[in-house]
């Protein structure tokens, strides 16, 4: 259990540094062989190389020699193991079986090596060959009664050119049906941002980090979740610019850190304070504090201190007037009492915003994973434009996505609600009529699927079923499909909980060369920051029958569009067609792709917000209001409190790395409980209880996860936290912000109870 339990508020040790360093080296030993100055480690993010399977964070202006960091080195030595899942390894263990074995173990046994197809007869795995997949595949679509049974599921690490493709095969098909691991992630982003500011992306790019005045980061767990920004942070730091961390979680490396790069902290045990300012918010009370920060700048405005950019905002906006209405009339005690914020320290955080000429706002799942998140995001372009913190260097908004390409997939097509004037361009473009309806996103599907609406699933990477809330329900609902396709490099749960027929198709992984019969191929991705840059493995495949993800996609087409207008054979060979065929369906972006990709670089797309353009309906930005002070409905029980899952220093999502979080001084163990230690005493706890935690939803369906234990922490009242997937089946499927369509993760109100059940056992 806890090593010790009050670890991280005892030894306050700075994130990163010897840890760090450790970590990267023993996780690439032991997994991959791979030693750190071995060539897929210098290839990595470097021009000529692959992107980092990991996070989506943009590489660096200036590149040093060892572009990526101890998730990154985990992320790729996971994906380069040397173990292997073969066909004796799916001989030797039935479905069931496996179903006992944990992420963490499902993780461990390596790369998947040849197609599968489930025997129902046998509750096995047993081979297949590619012809035989793609025949099922299209023999199952082909027999729906209607293209919008299926289900086109996409996880962000595929390729543009994977997306793509995969996306004009759905919609030649007949469905709009994209649920996107995007859905449950920064959708409140895609979905919040275009009627306010016209763009559904961040508007800052890597040199903003460099002449930035103030940078706010909002409930984002930078040292692990994107642990290549920590270098802008100390860099901005070190320039003397205050970095104000909102969170209600005292992050490590967001308070200290040695940056491992660094020779000299290194081998000084130095390191640089991070946080300027520490805001703990209370869970959800992003929205209070956002306002309460208006509030301050509109009064002190007022009484003549000239704090608004007037000349930016009447040029630029409608809507202030509404704006300063709302915001004026939420009061001090509300403002305090749900943010959990004093008054003192809103108006100390507003001085260091008000005083800053060019502000950043980088966020994470701390804000967009509300019931309201992509109201939330609204007021923080509200908070920028009312300074005129866009089009300038250093200011704008900065949504730090996760999947290393899930903003680059919904830039290339998968998007379940997609627009008339894009469907057209298709149309003219590939010569079929794509379907007008809007699709489905993740909550959506699942509803189908219980509904038996839904029949196929085909996931394009990720693991759905761990990712989405509900767990049990979710289960249910996938194993009433005819059936599912699991495209991946690793096994996973998805692939346990299955339809009635089920595929496991193995792919080549980012870090591999991909040679067709034209040479070897590349492929391209975007970065956070919208920029587009070539990626080119250098290890080879990890089994010769694995196929490509666009090898995949064209043949599940070939086998399901018999009679296609498209020529999808010629796509397999050549990837430059594809790209042909992006830069003519979005030529205001893509124009040219062929020779900008050139450019060792990238290159970026455009972000019409940034040059102050604003492609909303009235051609302006838009202040828009949302009334009260709550990002979650308010929920009247004295015993609730909000539960936050979030991730460990060791995994990536669904995969578990190992069962520690260095960083919050966690060891063997992910079924913790954080938890504030007056909280926790008022309920008669001690700290190490054994206890169960419960949510409290109105659908009458009762959940619950035992085996829970407490640790104190620093958190504020009201507030505990807990891992994800672990933790998914207290989230309720119904739970979600009803304009994005994402799950409400980071707020789910719940009651601690003594865990009986388990103490027994
Ligand atoms: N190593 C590693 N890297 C990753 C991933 C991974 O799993 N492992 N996942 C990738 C993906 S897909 C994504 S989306 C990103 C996720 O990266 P993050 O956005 O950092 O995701 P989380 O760890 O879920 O939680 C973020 C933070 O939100 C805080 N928080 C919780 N509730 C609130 C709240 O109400 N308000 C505020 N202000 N903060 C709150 C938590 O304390 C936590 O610090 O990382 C990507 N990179
Ligand atoms: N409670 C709760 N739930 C959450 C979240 C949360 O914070 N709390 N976070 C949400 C977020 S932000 C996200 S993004 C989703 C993540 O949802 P997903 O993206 O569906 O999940 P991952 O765990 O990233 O998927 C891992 C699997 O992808 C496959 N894979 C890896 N690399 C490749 C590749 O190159 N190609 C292919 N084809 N497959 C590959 C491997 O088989 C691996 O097992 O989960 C969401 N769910
Ligand atoms: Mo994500």
């Amino acid at each position: 259990m806890t090593e010790k339990k009050n670890k991280i508020q005892k030894t306050e040790q700075p994130g990163g540094g010897w840890g760090a360093a450790r970590a990267t080296l023993k996780v690439l030993m032991e997994q991959s062989g791979l030693s750190k100055g071995s060539k897929a480690l210098l290839s990595m993010n470097q021009p000529g190389g692959f992107k980092c399977p990991s996070c989506a964070f943009p590489d660096p202006v200036c590149r040093s020699k060892f572009e990526f960091c101890e998730n990154g080195a985990k992320a790729l030595a996971f994906e380069a193991t040397k173990k292997r899942v073969t066909r004796e390894f799916f001989a030797a263990n039935t479905v069931s079986s496996l179903m006992e074995e944990s992420d963490h173990w499902l993780e461990m046994q390596g790369r998947l090596t040849e197609p599968m197809r489930y025997s129902e007869e046998l509750d096995k795995y047993v081979p297949c060959d590619w012809d035989e997949a793609f025949d099922l595949i299209g023999g199952h679509l082909r027999a729906l009664g209607n293209p919008n049974q299926a289900e086109f599921y996409t996880s962000g690490r595929t390729s543009n050119e994977a997306a793509f493709l995969y996306s004009i095969f759905a919609r030649e098909f007949g469905t709009n049906n994209f649920p996107d691991c995007s859905n449950m992630c920064h959708e409140p982003t895609s979905r919040g941002l275009p009627p306010s500011i016209g763009v559904g992306k961040g508007t800052v790019v890597m040199e903003d980090f460099d002449s930035t005045q103030a940078i706010f980061v909002i409930g984002q767990n930078t040292g692990t979740n994107s642990p290549r920004m920590m270098a802008n942070l100390i860099r901005a730091r070190k320039r003397g610019v205050p970095v104000i961390v909102v969170n209600p979680m005292p992050e490590r490396a967001l308070i200290r850190f040695t940056n491992p790069k660094d020779v000299v902290q290194m081998a000084t045990l130095g390191s640089t304070e991070i946080a300027s300012n520490f805001v703990q918010v209370r869970i959800g009370g992003d929205l209070a504090m956002l306002k309460g920060m208006m509030k301050v700048i509109f009064e002190r405005d007022a009484n003549g201190e000239q704090i608004i950019d007037w000349a930016f905002v009447e040029r630029h906006t409608v809507g202030i007037t509404a704006l300063q209405e709302d915001v004026l009339s939420q009061n001090w005690d509300e403002i305090t009492d749900i943010s959990g914020i004093s008054e003192e320290q809103i108006r100390r955080v507003s001085e260091v915003y008000i005083r800053s000429k060019a502000t950043m706002i980088c966020y994470g799942m701390g804000l967009t994973q509300h019931q309201k998140g992509s109201h939330l995001l609204q007021q923080v372009a509200n908070l920028l434009l009312l300074l005129g913190n866009f089009g300038k260097p250093g200011a704008g908004i900065a949504p730090i996505r996760g999947h290393s390409n899930v903003q680059g997939d919904r830039t290339v097509g998968i998007d379940e609600q997609p627009s008339q004037a894009y469907l057209e361009q298709l149309k003219k473009v590939f010569h079929f009529e794509p379907p007008r309806e809007h699709g489905h996103h993740t909550i959506k599907a699942v509803e189908a699927m219980e509904k038996g609406t839904a029949k196929v699933f085909i996931g394009m990477g990720g693991n759905f079923v761990r990712a989405i809330p509900d767990t049990q329900r979710s289960y249910d609902a996938m194993r009433k499909l005819s059936l599912t396709v699991g495209i991946a490099t690793k096994l996973n749960r998805g692939h346990l909980v299955h339809g009635k027929d089920a595929l496991i198709l193995p792919v080549i992984a980012r870090s591999e060369k991909i040679g067709t019969s034209a040479g070897e191929q590349f492929l391209t991705t975007e970065d956070s920051m919208s920029k587009v840059s070539a990626s080119r493995g250098v290890l080879e495949p990890a089994s010769q029958y694995l196929k490509s993800e666009v090898e995949i996609v064209c043949r599940m087409a070939m086998a399901t569009l018999p009679n296609s207008v498209v020529n999808w054979g010629s796509f397999i060979t050549n990837y430059n067609l594809i790209r042909e065929k992006i830069s003519e369906v979005y030529p205001e972006i893509y124009s040219d792709f062929l020779s900008k990709i050139r450019i060792p670089e990238g290159f970026y797309l455009d972000v019409p917000a940034r040059r102050l353009v604003w492609n909303t309906p009235n051609g302006k930005a838009n202040f828009l209001t949302f009334d009260g002070l709550n990002s979650d409905d308010p929920v009247h029980d004295p015993d609730m409190l909000r539960l936050a899952t979030v991730r460990s220093n060791d995994q990536f999502n669904t995969t578990i790395y190992s069962n520690s979080d260095r960083y919050r001084g966690i060891y063997n163990t992910r079924m913790v409980l954080f938890m504030n230690a007056e909280d926790r005493a008022e309920r008669e706890l001690e700290n190490g209880s054994c206890v169960a935690v419960e949510t409290i939803f109105s659908d009458g369906m009762h959940r619950r996860v035992n085996g829970l234990t407490v640790v104190d922490y620093s958190l504020p009242r009201g507030a505990v936290a807990g891992y994800y997937p672990e933790l998914n089946p207290l989230l309720p499927l119904g739970y979600y912000d009803k304009i994005s369509g994402t799950p409400a993760a980071k707020s789910i109100p719940v009651r601690v109870l003594i865990d009986q059940e388990t103490k027994k056992s």
